[in-house]
């Protein structure tokens, strides 16, 4: 038996844990301790864990700790991540506005901290300048975009050159070429892709779960400075989401994540102002002015649909939406668990009646016991 070692998480399943150790470079099958899964603390892709009870020849070992996260991501579930690059196709399937913005929107909402970026790829089948203003309306609105295409390496060298030393999430729908992204920086890897059947191209959810990549080994053969070739690079393939998993925010946060209408709304001179048919908001006269950017009116559109589906999801929650009696009460400031109601003292009031009942001769005794009866559960009178 050898001391505690680091490790770091790089899959999940259903038999266990997959480990990687640094010091050794070998990848171990692992299994939680009983404590922690007793504890139902999941252990997530990226986690660094504290392993014991080494057994090297058998390549395997117990997770006893993990190691307190610097971030963490529900979907996909994936714990310190430093970087998310969302992959969209120019081609193959069809460029979408509206997938891109979700999926922007997701990863705003779900690591706030991290700006996500943008690879477009496919390149190779964009014809002209599509995707130059495409890389255009999104650096203006702040974002870092990549230009890429996996089948001809254009953008590789940009895109090794932003995973190294980090651990990145690579996300985006089924189809648009995240592993094949990763097959031509790491040709070794050798990740199953899908088949392109048709023109649309639609993607067929090759990759199933998320699993964390070195990538490291083959970047000799890009022109990186020493250091970043030294440095570590672990990235995520994930599966492509469906529309319904990507997280839409509540209405009120919709317009935050937009940068574009964020700027308008301090002109615009109604203060809870949706932006989507008031009249005389400054927002929708921009949008419908003639000659206003195409960009905000591409924008605008995922805005408007978000934000109606945002309205929708509320209203839905609101009617359906039951009031639930609290299982605690404050009193003085200490948390005091509360009683079911027939196990709780009864009222004074209760009492009172009780005892006028028990005082009055005429009444019929059958009466009482039903009264009675049905006090114990009448819990509407016990909080006095
Ligand atoms: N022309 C062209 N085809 C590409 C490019 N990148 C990927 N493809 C093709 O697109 C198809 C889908 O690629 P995948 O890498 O499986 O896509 P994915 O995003 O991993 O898809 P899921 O695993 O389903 O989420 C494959 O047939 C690839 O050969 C590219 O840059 N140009
Ligand atoms: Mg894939």
């Amino acid at each position: 038996m050898c001391a505690l070692k680091l490790g770091l998480v790089t899959r999940s399943h259903a038999g266990g844990y997959v480990v990687f150790l640094p010091e050794d470079g070998v990848t171990l099958n692992c299994q939680a301790r009983g404590r922690i899964k007793k504890e139902r603390s999941s252990i997530l892709v990226g986690d660094r864990v504290e392993l014991g009870e080494l057994d090297l020849n058998r390549k395997e070992a117990v997770i006893i700790r993990c190691l307190e996260r610097s971030s963490q991501s529900s979907r996909p579930n994936i714990a310190n991540v430093d970087q998310v690059v969302i992959v969209q196709a120019i081609a193959q399937p069809e460029w979408n506005q509206l997938w891109c913005d979700r999926y922007i929107v997701h990863f705003q909402l779900e690591m706030p901290d991290t700006m996500p970026i943008l690879c477009i790829n496919k390149c190779d089948l964009a014809p002209g300048d599509q995707a130059l203003s495409l890389r255009n309306i999104y650096e203006e609105l702040g974002y870092r975009v990549l230009l890429c295409s996996a089948a001809s390496g254009i953008g590789m060298n940009e895109l090794a050159e932003l995973l190294s030393g980090r651990i990145t999430v690579l996300a985006g729908p089924s189809g648009v070429g995240k592993s094949s992204l990763l097959n031509r920086l790491e040709p070794d890897l050798n990740l199953k892709t899908g088949i392109m059947e048709n023109e649309f191209g639609v993607g067929r959810h090759t990759t199933t779960a998320s699993e964390l990549y070195q990538i490291n080994p083959h970047f000799e053969n890009l022109m990186l400075s020493s250091t970043q070739k030294s440095d570590v690079a672990w990235v995520a393939d994930t599966p492509g989401f469906n529309l319904s998993e990507l997280r839409c925010p509540e209405p009120q946060e919709v317009m935050w994540q937009f940068p574009e209408i964020v700027k308008l709304k301090d002109s615009c001179r109604f203060s809870n102002c949706t932006h989507l048919v008031e009249e005389g908001c400054v927002v929708l006269e921009e949008v419908n002015r003639e000659d206003t950017s195409p960009v905000l009116v591409e924008r605008y559109k995922s805005y408007a649909s978000i934000m109606e589906q945002s309205k929708e999801a509320y209203d839905e929650r609101r009617a359906t939406s039951t009031k639930i009696e609290s299982t605690t009460k404050i009193d003085g400031g200490t948390v005091i668990p509360k009683l079911k109601g027939k196990y709780r003292a009864a009222s004074r009031r209760k009492e009172k009646q009780r005892v006028i009942y028990d005082l009055s001769s005429d009444h019929d005794s059958d009466d009482i016991e039903d009264d009675n009866y049905e006090d114990e559960d009448d819990d509407e009178f016990t909080d006095e």
